[in-house]
């Protein structure tokens, strides 16, 4: 990542491009994902966190617990009440490569943190996200970025992101619906693959791999590629904050918008240019 110096405090980073290097570029197209360890502070990950916290005591559709847990749940769309979250998906070190991968200007398509809860009954079924998005708002083309930014360290024990290297590369895999608990939000274990789709996939060149990392690291991943996360063995909570950028072209289809907490419709390309100087928390 090529940046100037202080890119990295937010709104001290004000029109100043980050670039990926072409071997991080090759990385993405070619794996389907690329780590970006650290790419947020300690400090910087702190503040997102007090955001998020502060966030989660509001209830409404937009909060959904995890079932049988008082700690764990996703938060959809925080970046639309959070000033500080607002200025995060807007901010260079993201829009930069994002906006470059896709070239394309971008606007957010889904926002949320998802809370594993410690000792958790939570996997996530092996899925890729463009099914979802095709099934349920008729997304004409997978031109969108997922970035996940680790809130905690991510450790073989807590359920970290796991991916089918390559596996973005063979399209939409296995339309087949599982029946799971999907209503509004489409669950990963209503389009989990199965034992077939995916012995196809991994091969020797093409493994399933885990990504660990400590807290304020990235993973870009595309909207294509077989993931999912094993349920948090470890005694406290997993935090992992996921934005979902689309390109401007590429606008859902459906006459039946989902809420916009789920798919926002405000599709005004994202711009670093209106962030502020902003170093204390602002809620
Ligand atoms: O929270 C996780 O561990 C995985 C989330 C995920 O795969 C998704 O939202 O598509």
């Amino acid at each position: 990542l090529h940046s100037d110096p202080d890119s990295q405090a937010f709104g001290e980073s004000r029109r100043r491009n980050v670039h990926l290097s072409n071997a991080q570029r090759e990385v993405y197209f070619d794996a389907g994902y690329l780590l970006l360890p650290q790419l947020f502070s300690s400090e910087q990950v702190e503040e997102i966190c007090d955001n998020v916290e502060h966030d989660a005591r509001f209830s409404g559709p937009h909060n959904v617990p995890e079932s049988g847990s008082t700690e764990g749940g996703t938060v959809y769309a925080p970046h639309e009440r959070s000033e500080l979250l607002r200025y995060l998906v807007r901010s260079p070190q993201l829009l930069g490569p994002v906006q470059e991968l896709l070239n394309s200007d971008v606007y957010i398509y889904q926002m949320k943190v998802n809370v594993k809860s410690p000792l958790g009954d939570n996997k996530v079924a092996w899925h890729q996200d463009y099914t979802a998005w095709a099934t349920a708002d008729d997304l004409p083309r997978p031109d969108l970025v997922n970035v996940a930014i680790y809130l905690d360290d991510s450790t073989e024990f807590n359920g970290s992101l796991m991916f089918v290297s390559g596996s973005h590369h063979g399209g939409v895999l296995g339309r087949h619906r599982n029946g799971g608990n999907s209503q509004t939000h489409l669950d990963p274990s209503d389009i989990a693959l199965r034992a077939g789709d995916l012995s196809e996939l991994v091969t020797q060149e093409r493994n399933m791999a885990s990504t660990h990392g400590t807290r304020g690291t990235a993973v870009l991943f595309h909207p294509l590629i077989v993931h999912g996360s094993h349920p948090n063995m470890s005694p406290v909570a997993r935090r992992l904050l996921i934005i979902t950028y689309n390109a401007v072209h590429n606008l859902p289809r459906t006459s039946h918008p989902r809420p916009t907490y789920l798919v926002g419709r405000n599709t005004v390309p994202l711009s670093n240019n209106d962030v502020p100087t902003l170093r204390g928390a602002s809620k």
